[in-house]
């Protein structure tokens, strides 16, 4: 584990990194928390509650919280907000008719003081699915141009096949790293 563990601890104040991962039901966040846990795809149920589990990546350990997306759920999103050092937001590419729903959570979050200064990760995921939603237009359908003052990135991900998380968790360890 060596230098980096122990630099990235000490920055940190030994703290291990909190991260969410929020969404649309159906978004497919349950499916990514046990993509980077174990690196297979896992058979889920919709998530009544939460998943967490300790996430290593790259010799970097993350407690990751998997909250459920259903209308009835998404209240409770807040109950989880305190000390959160990054979100990783869920968009299904495929499903045109929710990203406004998708967006109008997304803001209605960042607005949440106890997330000021959370990294924010968007996940344009499902690209496997023909005729889904690019990259560009799920960012531009987010609104994500519009936001001012949040450290950002957005990547294009197929949980199904493992495809771009990689990339995405790269992203997000470096950024974590370097801001403190
Ligand atoms: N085609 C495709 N299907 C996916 C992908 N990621 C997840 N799914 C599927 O989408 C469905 C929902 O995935 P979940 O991970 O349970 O979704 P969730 O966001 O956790 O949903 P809630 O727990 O209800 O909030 C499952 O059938 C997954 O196998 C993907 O990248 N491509
Ligand atoms: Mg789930």
């Amino acid at each position: 584990m060596g230098g980096l563990l122990s630099y990235f601890k000490s920055f940190l104040g030994g703290r291990e990194l909190r991260i969410l991962i929020l969404g649309l039901d159906g978004a497919g966040k349950t499916t990514i928390l046990y993509r980077l846990q174990v690196g297979e795809i896992v058979t889920t149920i919709p998530t009544i509650g939460f998943n967490v589990e300790q996430v290593t990546y790259k010799n970097l350990k993350f407690q990751v919280w998997d909250l459920g997306g259903q209308t009835s759920i998404r209240p409770y999103w807040r109950c989880y907000y305190s000390n959160t050092d990054a979100i990783i937001y869920v968009v299904d590419s495929a499903d045109k008719d929710r990203i406004g729903i998708s967006k109008d959570e997304l803001f209605h979050m960042l607005t949440e003081e106890e997330l000021e200064n959370a990294i924010l990760l968007v996940l344009a995921n499902k690209q496997d699915i023909d005729g889904c939603m690019s990259l560009s237009e799920v960012h531009q359908s987010l609104g994500l141009d519009t936001l001012r003052n949040r450290t950002f990135q957005i990547f294009k991900t197929s949980a199904k096949k493992g495809e771009g998380l990689d990339e995405a968790m790269d992203w997000l360890s470096n950024t974590l790293q370097s801001r403190k």
